[in-house]
């Protein structure tokens, strides 16, 4: 008779989830046993950069993605990347060990004493089995929640004795054969009166928002906005974990800023709002002010329930953005407005030394492949990055939308596994580096072909930009000196180079980018927000 263990591989399996990522420790190796062959395990050296790894391949890939802990220290470890993957809608599957049940009433080392409570509130479902043989059945629904929307992590404990104990006969085949499928379309007649609107809207809008790339409605959208000549923007940078719109489109009009306040003045004059696939909205930090400009509405469409209660204004649709968009492309006329003014080409000025982090953007851009996919975490130079590289490609572009930081420097990693044709080039503050900056020794020892850019500004930038706003004066903790990103790179594995100047940059970057190995770019930056 089958094991857990065998049984549940072949779940995994089943789902194509041959690839996991982990940090092992003694409560984990009875599942690891007799590790299959046609499985990869991806080993990552501390539960940040391992979550963050499998976030970006969950979403690179667009698979379940398992992610395996060690019992409570390491899902402790592990906290602010599920934080992330949550708020990324990342399908992940988290399992963690958990001492011998003969051991867990009286508490032996390793015990996780309250396993299903310390992720409860960061994932979709917690649990640990209360019979053995029900291991897989737990996986499997597990996986099944991830996997709907709005998808993200699901979280099951595993006594490491479970793993060996023979599977429920007629309870295991059933969990391997079983599919779970989401994606409702939304109310037909909904869809009509949507269409309806934005045909009579005096001057539409849409905004673009992170799950139109995630559940593969880029074409419909764009068609939309095309048909009904809609000027698109993106919504706020810290909610959007990848875009929705390609951004060198001549309908784009730039990425809407984050704040209420600042929203409403952009959107004023509009009379409709049609928000796709974001929620309303990611803002930060708090300006106050009206949320919407006179005589607006607004509509949102979103897979996720959560998103649509919680709108602090406008009606929402819950459906599959995708059906929806669909949907909504066949219902909506030609619409004979004007076309709003593209946005003028990006400039970056002079050379100046060190390079602004505007200068160093538009110096990747010169030598970003068509292909290319972009994993930022640069706080101060987000909006330049985005504005520089105007990414027009569907799964171009990730960036934690929770706003933890580890997350840039290990999703790369998965993302350039989960997409090993498409170069990566992930783009890092020196400060953000650090949070999982293990994940390089991970790129190394996999061969994991990415390029990462390092902006050197010897400071937290946003975090002085942040004090202004707060009208902080005083803070402590704010400046970065002497924090060498490209040794501690080559003493993980990964060929770094230091340069100055568009010159030197240029070049690193084109090696790197066609480098089989990991490779890392530090440069130096003036200090200070970048913008444009
Ligand atoms: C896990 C975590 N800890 C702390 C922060 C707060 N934080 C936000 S931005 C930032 C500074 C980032 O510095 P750096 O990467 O050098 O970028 P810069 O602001 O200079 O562009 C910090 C510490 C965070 N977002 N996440």
């Amino acid at each position: 008779m089958a094991s857990v263990r065998e049984v549940a591989f072949d779940v995994f399996r089943e789902h194509g989830m041959t690839t996991i990522f982990g940090n092992p420790g003694s409560t984990e190796l009875p599942m690891l046993a007799e590790f299959p062959d046609d499985f990869t395990y991806v080993l990552g050296l501390q539960e940040a950069a391992v979550v963050g790894m499998a976030d970006g391949y969950a979403q690179a890939s667009g698979t379940v993605t398992h992610v395996n802990l060690h019992t409570a220290p390491g899902v402790g470890n592990a906290m602010g990347a599920i934080f992330n993957a949550q708020a990324n809608k990342s399908p992940l599957l988290v399992t963690a060990g958990q001492q011998v049940r003969a051991h867990m009433t009286m508490q032996a080392n390793l015990t996780n004493r309250d396993a299903i409570r310390i992720p409860h509130p960061l994932v979709k479902w917690s649990y640990e089995v209360p019979r053995a043989e029900d291991t897989v059945a737990a996986l499997a629904r597990a996986i099944h929640l991830a996997s709907l929307p709005p998808r993200g992590p699901a979280f099951v404990s595993v006594p490491m004795d479970d793993w060996n104990v023979e599977a429920d006969p007629d309870g295991a085949p059933a969990a391997i054969a079983r599919e779970v499928h989401g994606g409702a379309g939304a109310d037909p007649e909904r869809i009509r009166s949507v269409a309806a609107r934005l045909a009579k809207a005096r001057s539409p809008v849409m905004i673009a928002g992170p799950d139109i790339d995630a559940a593969g409605a880029w074409d419909a959208a764009v068609a939309i906005a095309e048909r009904q000549k809609l000027p698109v923007f993106a919504t706020p940078a810290p909610g959007g974990g990848r875009i929705g719109f390609p951004e060198g489109h001549p309908l784009f009009q730039g990425v809407l800023p984050p704040a209420i306040g600042p929203v409403t003045e952009t959107l004023r004059g509009r009379d409709l709002v049609l928000v796709v696939g974001s929620s309303v909205f990611p803002y930060y930090p708090y300006i106050p002010g009206p949320l919407l400009p006179d005589g607006a509405e607004l509509i949102e469409i979103t897979s996720d329930p959560e998103e649509a209660a919680r709108a602090p204004v406008g009606e929402a649709i819950v459906a599959d953005v995708r059906l929806a968009l669909d949907a909504l492309l066949e219902a909506v006329p030609e619409a004979d407005r004007a076309e709003p003014d593209p946005l003028p080409d990006p400039t970056a000025g002079e050379e100046s030394d060190p390079l602004t982090p505007t200068m160093v953007h538009h110096t990747l851009g010169e030598v970003f492949p068509d292909d290319g996919i972009v994993v930022l975490e640069s706080p101060s130079s987000t909006l330049a990055l985005r504005n520089q590289l105007r990414l027009s490609a569907p799964g171009s572009y990730y960036f934690g939308a929770g706003g933890g930081l580890g997350f840039g420097l290990s999703a790369a990693v998965g993302v350039q596994l989960a997409q090993p044709d498409r170069p990566v080039v992930c783009v890092l503050g020196e400060g953000s580096a650090q949070y999982a900056i293990s994940a390089l020794w991970t790129a190394a020892a996999y061969s994991v072909p990415l390029t990462v850019l390092v902006l050197r500004n010897e400071e937290y930038a946003i975090l002085k930009w942040f004090a202004d706003v707060e009208e902080v004066q005083g803070a402590p903790g704010l400046d970065l000196p002497a924090l060498e990103t490209a040794e501690i790179a080559a003493a993980y594995g990964v060929a770094s180079r230091k340069v100055s100047g568009r010159e030197e940059l240029r070049e690193a970057l084109r090696t790197a980018l066609v480098s089989k190995e990991p490779e890392l770019v530090e440069v130096p930056v003036s200090p200070g927000m970048a913008l444009f």
